[in-house]
Order: structure tokens, then C-alpha cells, then sequence
């Protein structure tokens, strides 16, 4: 018995010896993937971590009212509006803290697919830095309609000026706090945000009878500060028309197109338009030619059609033509390959 238990033994030990020789080139991925799902767990557990002791500290759902915002004085009443306003009601405190999460400071995000990719959060403001010689910013991710959105020009309400200067545009302006909260990401921060890789461009519009439309381009792209941030565009596809590359006629894209313009703002005219500056007429900076077929930072006009000297609203024209304001609107973007859950075609 003896000498069977240690016949037993060796054996034991010869293939234990054989399985570590041999781990290197069997185990590899496996021990990869454990590191993986051992590092989401983490992260897992630092946010549960966080929540809990935010749950005790501040009871979590603090009784908070956005500026501006007074259910008294609402005269818009049509049903869009209203499941805006429930909806914001109960899920703006939320976001609002996340604002605060100190924990993702220190994930070195990208982007909002890389953050998707790894923790699945909800929609909100997370901090991203696409380029690792720059500071961290502040964002909103869209984590519905397939996930993964980092939104970088949001119109909602009207309340932000968008008649900036060329500085303003440059460094990004408007508020980031609340998940309605209208801005722009800043033409450096877009220009890191989409210099990287192959990337997919939505464009969300709504009007005010509250249907919803959009856009796909493909590798959206703007150059640095010395070509004055000219926009490329990739393939278009939606619903809504490509508008940026003019409409379909020759004359119009001639005038309108927007593919291949530079940026221009009220104190920096880089348009095409010889007699006068697009951006002061138009109130907005944009990547105006002679002068455009769509401006989503136009003038926001309330209830849709306008009059005014020039067509400076919101206006997307192969949709609803270039006299007619748009209520919503939404530019955001991720990488092409992206293996999503949803169409990417949905609601905004
Ligand atoms: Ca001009």
C-alpha cells in the first residue's frame, strides 16, 4: 500500500509538473479572459460601492429642480413635451450625480462605446479622453438606441445662445449637467473625438409635432485649427435626406453643400459666400458655404415654421425645407464597428 501511494504520488506530480510546463500554451487565453471578467467585476464593485454609500449619504434621490424649469409656467401641453418633463422629472437627479462619480476620472475612456463596452452604464455624463496628450472631458453618452453614443451637439429648448464666436465654438459652450441640457462639445474636443479610426455619425431631428427622423455618415471627420476645422463626409444614410451634401440638385449643392466647407462663426468668415458672412446672418456657427441646405445651430425658433430675412432657424432642408425650425436635434457619434444590441435607427 506503501509503495502504491507513492507510485500514486509521483504520477500526481509528473502530470501537475506536465500541466505547468504546458499552461503557457494551453491556459493563455483562458487566464486573459479571467483577467477580463475579474476586471469588470471590479469596476462592478466600486460602483455598487459608490452607489451604497451615496444611498446613505445623500439619500440617493435628492430633492433637486433644475434652473428653469417650473410646472406652473409650462405652456407647452402637447404629449412629447409632457413625457420629456415626467421623464426628466424622475431621472434627472440621477444623472446629475453621476456628474460627481469619481470613480470614472480614472478609467481613461475614449470614448462612450469604450465605456458602454465595459460597464454598460445608463445614459449621462462621463468624463472621456480620446487623446491621451489632452485633458479629460466632460460628455453626455447615449446608452440607448444600441448604446455606445458620445453626443457632441444637442438642441432641445431654445435656452442657450448659439451665436457664438469662433473661441466659444472652438472650446465648446452650453450646459452640462442635465440630461435635456442643450451644447456644444467644442470643434477641438470633435476633432479628437473623431481624428480616430472609422467612425459612424447619427444625426437625430425632431419636429414639433413630435416625429422623429435621421441621418447616418459614415467616417464624419473635421480637420485641426489651421484648416479652420473643414468638415469631410463619409456615405449618407436615413431617412431624413442628405442634407449635408446639399439636396439633389447640381445648383443647390453647388451653393449649399456642406462636405469639404470650413467652420465659420460670426467673427470668422471662412465661408463661400462673397458678399457677406453666412455665420451673422444665420446666427450660428457652422461649416457654412454660400450659405447652407441644413444648420442645426440655426435660431431656435418655437412651433416650427418662421419668417424671418434669411432661413436662420434649425432646419435639416431634404426634410422639412429651410423655413421650418426643428424642436429636437442631436449629432452624435461611434466607432463603424460596433456590435450593438439595437438598429441604431430608433427613437431619439
Ligand atoms: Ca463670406
Amino acid at each position: 500500500a506503501h509503495s502504491l501511494a507513492g507510485f500514486l504520488f509521483l504520477k500526481a506530480m509528473a502530470a501537475l509538473l506536465f500541466f505547468a510546463m504546458m499552461c503557457p500554451i494551453w491556459c493563455g487565453p483562458e487566464v486573459a479572459a479571467l483577467k477580463r471578467s475579474i476586471k469588470k467585476l471590479e469596476n462592478r464593485l466600486l460602483i455598487a460601492t459608490w452607489q451604497v454609500e451615496h444611498l446613505q449619504r445623500h439619500k440617493y434621490f435628492k430633492s433637486f429642480q433644475p434652473a428653469g424649469f417650473n410646472p406652473q409656467t409650462v405652456v407647452d401641453t402637447d404629449s412629447a413635451d409632457q413625457h420629456d418633463k415626467m421623464w426628466h422629472r424622475n431621472t434627472c437627479e440621477y444623472f446629475y450625480e453621476l456628474i460627481q462619480f469619481p470613480f470614472f476620472n480614472n478609467l481613461h475612456l475614449s470614448d462612450c462605446s469604450e465605456l458602454f463596452d465595459r460597464l454598460r452604464p445608463q445614459s449621462g455624463f462621463y468624463r472621456i479622453r480620446p487623446n491621451m496628450h489632452q485633458e479629460p472631458f466632460l460628455v453626455y453618452c447615449d446608452m440607448d438606441d444600441g448604446g455606445g453614443w458620445t453626443v457632441f451637439q444637442r438642441r432641445r429648448h431654445g435656452r442657450v445662445n448659439f451665436n457664438r464666436d469662433w473661441v466659444d465654438y472652438r472650446d465648446g459652450f452650453g450646459d452640462f449637467k442635465l440630461w435635456n441640457d442643450e451644447f456644444w462639445l467644442g470643434n477641438e474636443h470633435i476633432y479628437s473625438l473623431l481624428s480616430e479610426g472609422k467612425n459612424l455619425v447619427k444625426i437625430d431631428l425632431m419636429d414639433w409635432e413630435g416625429h422623429s427622423n435621421y441621418a447616418f455618415y459614415e467616417n464624419f471627420r473635421i480637420t485641426d485649427e489651421n484648416d479652420k476645422y473643414r468638415l469631410q463626409c463619409g456615405q449618407y444614410s436615413g431617412k431624413a435626406g442628405d442634407a449635408l451634401s446639399g439636396g439633389s440638385g447640381m445648383v443647390q449643392q453647388w451653393s449649399a453643400a456642406l462636405c469639404g466647407m470650413q467652420f465659420s462663426t460670426k467673427d470668422q468668415d471662412n465661408d463661400r459666400y462673397l458678399q457677406g458672412s453666412c455665420a451673422q446672418e444665420n446666427e450660428a456657427g457652422w461649416w457654412f458655404n454660400r450659405c447652407h441646405a441644413a444648420n442645426l445651430n440655426g435660431k431656435f425658433y418655437r412651433k416650427g415654421k418662421y419668417k424671418a430675412q434669411y432661413d436662420n432657424g434649425v432646419v435639416w432642408g431634404t426634410w422639412k425645407g429651410l423655413w421650418y425650425s426643428l424642436r429636437h436635434t442631436t449629432m452624435k457619434v461611434r466607432p463603424l464597428l460596433f456590435l450593438d444590441t439595437g438598429s441604431g435607427a430608433g427613437e431619439i
